[in-house]
Parts: structure tokens; sequence; C-alpha cells
């Protein structure tokens, strides 16, 4: 699993604020409501706090102050603990969370004290950028519309097959294990292996693999909407300008966000 660094962090403020506008244009909606919709939860104030953990390869310049950032802007109380590990996470009670994030390098979690809800990043990750597919607004009547082309079967890659199944979607799914894609497909008529020699054109392209410029231009059209939490750029520069793909992608907020709120009450 891709650990985030310092660099891919650096323009949170920015990538946070295209993506929201974008989500905003693509869905209708406003970002609050589009998360409220899908977990059907609200944020009533609860006290989150963020807890930085040393263990593995240890504090990631930038993590937690990214993830406060991005609660702030979506005006959530939280605040990140002086201390780490399990220190962090006594002070956190002690200032009366609600609600505790921290990540190590496997794992990134929010657990909700409350309710005892807790949430796992790739889980939440799959779950937000199928469901930003799902909402999409399409202009035109694409006969395709109820396709999507998942590239990435792992972890976050699977959660979103989930998601698509739920909504009646036929996926087309690519992954350079070719023992996993076996696998899948042999488990729902709905599955179907991607063979780029087809020539098929995608509206919806899910992207989740450590790997770069994985998105196939033959897949590609003018009104490709592109979702990806992918670390590195799932799409080069190249192709999202050739066709003016609608692209979604940011490393580290939508996916909290989605952790949040799939906690809430
Ligand atoms: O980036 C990660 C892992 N890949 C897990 C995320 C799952 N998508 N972990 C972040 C580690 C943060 C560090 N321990 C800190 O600064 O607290």
């Amino acid at each position: 699993m891709a650990l985030l660094t310092k660099v891919d962090l650096e323009k949170i403020d920015k990538d946070l604020e295209n993506n929201i506008k974008k989500i905003e244009e693509l869905t209708k909606m406003n970002i609050i409501s589009f998360f409220e919709s899908i977990y059907n939860t609200k944020y009533k104030k609860e006290k989150i706090g963020i807890i930085p953990i040393t263990s593995g390869n240890g504090i990631i310049d930038t993590f937690s102050e990214s993830i406060l950032y991005t609660l702030q802007i979506f005006n959530m109380d939280a605040f990140i603990t002086n201390q780490t590990d399990v220190s962090g996470y006594y002070e956190a009670i002690k200032k009366n969370a609600d609600i505790i994030l921290m990540a190590d390098d496997l794992t990134y979690l929010a657990f909700n004290l409350n309710n005892k809800k807790i949430s796992h990043n790739q889980q939440a990750t799959g779950r937000i950028y199928s469901e930003i597919l799902i909402h999409s607004k399409i202009k035109k009547d694409h006969e395709n519309e109820k396709e999507v082309l998942i590239i990435g079967v792992g972890n976050v890659g699977k959660h979103a097959i989930q998601i698509f199944l739920k909504n009646d979607y036929t996926i087309y799914i690519f992954d350079k294990n070719e023992n996993e894609v076996k696998k899948i497909i042999n488990q729902n008529i709905k599955i179907k292996k991607y063979n780029p020699k087809l020539e098929k054109k995608f509206i919806k392209i899910f992207e989740a693999t450590p790997e770069r410029d994985t998105i196939p231009e033959i897949a590609l059209t003018s009104d490709t909407i592109v979702s990806t939490p992918g670390i590195p750029r799932a799409i080069s520069k190249n192709l999202e300008n050739k066709y003016n793909i609608k692209l979604i992608m940011e490393p580290l907020g939508l996916g909290t966000m989605s952790m949040i709120y799939s906690i809430l009450k």
C-alpha cells in the first residue's frame, strides 16, 4: 500500500478546493449535503482528536496538519494532540474527543467513541470515489452510463466493486494481477474482465492503484469522468487535457470526510 508523503500533501488546500468544486458541479449538490445523503448522517459538533502515530515509518510531515485543515474546511471542531501514540490517545480522551483519527503504515481509522462506529480509510475511500461517479449527472444520454471501468482491484477497488454492484452497474475490471481478476469475475455475472482490444469507451472510470498512468487512452472520450484516490497520478496531464477529462483526484481529504460521515449518527 502506498504511504503518503509530504509532497503528496503539498497542495492539499488547492486540491481540496478544486475537487469540492468539481464534485458539486458533477453531482449538482452542495458537498456537505452530498456526504450527508450518502451516509444519512449529520455532523453535530462532535469533537475530533487527531493523534500522530510514530510506529513503522513514523510521523509523516504535514499528515495530521492536512487532516486538521480538511476538517476545518468542513467547519468541524478538531485538534491535533500534543502527545503521540498511546499518550496522544489518552490526551484526546481527556480533552473530550468524541471521535479519534489516527494512522499507522497499514491502517488509517476513525472511531466514534459515542456510538462505537469505526471506519477504515480504504473502505471509505472506495465508497466516496464510487459514489461521486454514481451521482454524477451525465449531460448526454449515454447508453453506457451504467457501466464503469475499475482499474486496480486491491482493497480500495474491491470496496468500489461492491458499491457499483449495489447500484446495478456492469463493471469492467483491470488489474495486473490476473489471478485476482479471474477470482473476482467468477463472483458475479455483472463483473467482466476489461479487454483494451475491444476499443470500448467509458464515461465512468474508477482507478485505485499505486502505479502511474494506468488509464488507457482507448477507454477515454470527451465525456469521461475519472475518479481516483490513486497516488501517483492515474492519468497523464497530456491525456487529461487532450480529452478534457473531468478528473476527481485528491490524496487525503475526501477519504477522510467519507470516514467521518460514515461514523456519525
Ligand atoms: O498513509 C498511510 C497508510 N498508507 C495508511 C493509509 C490508508 N489509505 N498512513 C499514514 C501514516 C501517518 C503517520 N503515522 C502519522 O503522521 O501519524
